[in-house]
């Protein structure tokens, strides 16, 4: 199985973020893909292929709307001028958009249009960096689409939380939605989003299209992050009435009740028949990370894996999220090893 890998990812490595206005650790570290990388080449489960920033991005404006891209590609520049001595930038002010607000005229302004919350720093290469985590997520579409019955895009930046106007939960651009996006011309995708978060972006991107059924199992928002959405009651709209569907789960949950609660999810997946199964892949779920509260353990990962093998569909698996960096290898190298 070819694993696609932006090796510039490196260079992304935000000091802190605002954690309810604390300042903390910056969860999202390049260590975390280091550990990934040792585990596929100690266990050989794949072969490396080192993905660079796109020469075009028709394929990420296909998902992301044209002026949030702009503003993403311009706006260090301007902030850089405004605060020569800044190295990260975050939101003074967040815009009530679906309320009265005005775009501000100027890109170091409107930060806080374009970002959804206080975790999200842009930095002087997030664009190249975003990108060419998107261009992973896109090459390890086509290699399915040519025919490759698994394919992994190693991405970090994550994509789940990013929406088609909005960067937000260390996601820039929503690689698991360019990929099923691109899927989706030539047959109807399942994505799945496994990530112990709410995978609000691309529940936003997909919300009333009937051509990609998105399911997400994850912490109750009513406790933990986004807050937002990732309600059970979030169904879809329009063409996509149904085809959104959302599992909150309680805290402790281990692999019994995880693989109790993806079952119902996976029956759906069988009903919409899809051509293409993509999965937002976190770790997040893992007993032991810092950032959540579940139980799921390395037996449990690969006991999930095996259930997706068993969709019998070409599967797309897309890095997300992930933090207890000691027990990341691992965990992504028993999920792997159960669906090559
Ligand atoms: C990204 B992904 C922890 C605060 C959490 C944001 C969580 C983003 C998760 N100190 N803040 O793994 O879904
Ligand atoms: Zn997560």
């Amino acid at each position: 199985m070819n694993v696609f890998y932006p090796p510039i990812e490196q260079t992304h490595d935000p000091t802190r973020e605002l954690d309810h206005g604390d300042p903390t650790v910056y969860p999202d570290s390049p260590a975390r893909t280091r550990a990934i990388l040792a585990a596929i080449e100690r266990e050989q489960l794949g072969i490396l292929v080192p993905v660079a920033p796109p020469a075009d991005i028709g394929f990420i404006a296909a998902v992301h709307d044209p002026e949030y891209l702009a503003f993403l590609q311009e706006f260090w520049p301007v902030w850089e001028a405004r605060y020569p001595a800044r190295h990260e930038a975050v939101p003074h002010t967040f815009a009530l958009r679906d309320r009265l607000s005005s775009r501000p005229p100027t890109r170091d302004r409107q930060i806080g249009w374009w970002v959804f919350d206080t975790g999200t720093p842009l930095l002087a290469t997030t664009w190249p960096v975003a990108t060419a985590s998107a261009h992973a997520a896109f090459l390890a579409a086509g290699e399915v689409l040519a025919g490759a019955p698994r394919a992994y895009a190693l991405c970090r930046p994550p994509g789940h939380h990013s929406a088609s106007d909005a960067a937000g939960g260390y996601c820039y651009l929503n690689n698991a939605a360019i990929a099923a996006h691109a899927l989706a011309t030539q047959g109807r995708v399942a994505l799945i989003d496994l990530d112990y978060h709410h995978g609000n972006g691309t529940q936003q991107i997909f919300y009333t299209r009937s051509d990609v059924f998105f399911a997400s199992l994850h912490a109750d928002p009513a406790r933990k992050y986004p807050y937002f959405s990732g309600f059970a009651h979030e169904e879809g709209a329009g063409a996509g009435l149904g085809l959104t569907l959302n599992v909150p789960l309680p805290a402790g949950v281990g692999d019994r009740a995880y693989l109790e609660a993806l079952r119902p999810v996976l029956d759906r997946v069988v009903r919409y028949d899809p051509a293409f199964v993509v999965i937002s892949a976190g770790f997040d779920i893992y007993a032991g990370d810092p950032l959540g509260d579940f139980a799921v353990t390395v037996d449990g990962v690969r006991a999930i894996a095996r259930q997706l093998a068993a969709l019998d569909r070409p599967l797309l698996v897309i890095q997300e999220g992930g933090y207890a960096v000691e027990a990341l290898g691992s965990l992504v190298a028993a999920f792997l090893a159960e669906i090559v």
